[in-house]
């Protein structure tokens, strides 16, 4: 697969698409280049590969928006802008595998934004998280306000914009913002190892976990219930699953945790 943009380095390992942000002089800041370029690969995602991860070149994961694009737009303008990160985040949180966000240094604003848009947060100790769009007089536009509370509560979320709190790579697995804490430098190697995870399920398995349990989330309690029966019916009627229940019963599956 080739990239749209020097901002962004592509590698292929098998069946996983390695995504790296490749502007570091302007410590990954996504300006609209960067921004649709994600877009590009997220559309044109071979069918093979299983699992995506998304890191950051340089000592930051991500500055959040390029805040020299911003000053001169108007209303209009900000409000189409602001739309354009929905529908591509939407396209890394809906993607056609699940995403792994590797995340290091500064992961602020938009930069936390994309990382909220991912699937699993694995961050190394040098990992920092904040709001500055509260400081800058500006507000959230890619989809903080409907992702983040989700991971970490909407007080939680008032608080880093009232107040331009900082939470640690610590604090930060703490409260949810990342599932894994690792050792500065540690960061791809986990990944990996849980891209290979990923890779190694069922597809519809990890279809329902991307696709399904969002909406489910978003969806009535009642409606949620319905949902998720159905998801477990489709799933369990799948070949792939006959075959490891099989599997399992006959002695042939991994242990757990294995
Ligand atoms: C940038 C940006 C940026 C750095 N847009 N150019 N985000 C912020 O408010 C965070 C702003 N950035 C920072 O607080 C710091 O840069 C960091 C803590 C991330 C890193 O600090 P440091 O000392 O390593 O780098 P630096 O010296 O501050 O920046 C290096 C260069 O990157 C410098 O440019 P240069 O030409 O002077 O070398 C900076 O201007 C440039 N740079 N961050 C543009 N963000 C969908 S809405 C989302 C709204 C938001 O994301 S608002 C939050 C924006």
């Amino acid at each position: 697969m080739i990239s749209p943009s020097p901002s962004l380095d592509l590698e292929i390992r098998k069946d996983i698409l390695l995504i790296s942000l490749n502007r570091p002089e302007k410590r990954n800041a996504f300006n609209d280049d960067l921004l649709l370029s994600i877009e590009k690969v997220f559309d044109a995602t071979p069918k093979n590969i299983k699992c995506i991860i998304i890191k950051g070149e340089g000592k930051h994961f991500s500055a959040g928006l390029d805040l020299s694009e911003l000053s001169q737009r108007d209303v209009v303008q900000g409000l189409e802008h602001s739309r354009m990160w929905h529908r591509i985040l939407e396209k890394i949180q809906f993607a056609s595998a699940p995403v792994v966000a590797c995340l290091h240094g500064a992961v602020v604003g938009g930069g936390l934004e994309v990382a909220a848009a991912c699937h699993i947060r694995i961050a190394e100790k040098s990992t920092f998280y904040a709001l500055p769009e509260g400081q800058r007089g500006i507000f959230v536009g890619g989809g903080a306000s409907v992702r983040l509370p989700k991971l970490i509560g909407t007080a939680r979320m008032t608080d880093m914009m009232l107040t331009g709190r900082i939470y640690s790579a610590e604090e930060g697995e703490r409260i949810g913002l990342s599932q894994y804490l690792v050792e500065d430098g540690s960061g791809m190697e986990k990944g990996l190892e849980i891209a290979e995870k990923i890779c190694g399920n069922a597809q519809l398995t990890n279809y329902a976990l991307t696709h399904v349990l969002p909406r489910i989330e978003d969806a009535s309690h009642q409606t949620g219930l319905l949902m998720e029966s159905m998801m477990a019916a489709i799933a369990q009627d799948s070949s792939e699953a006959k075959q490891r229940l099989q599997d399992f019963l006959e002695g042939r599956a991994k242990k757990l945790g294995e």
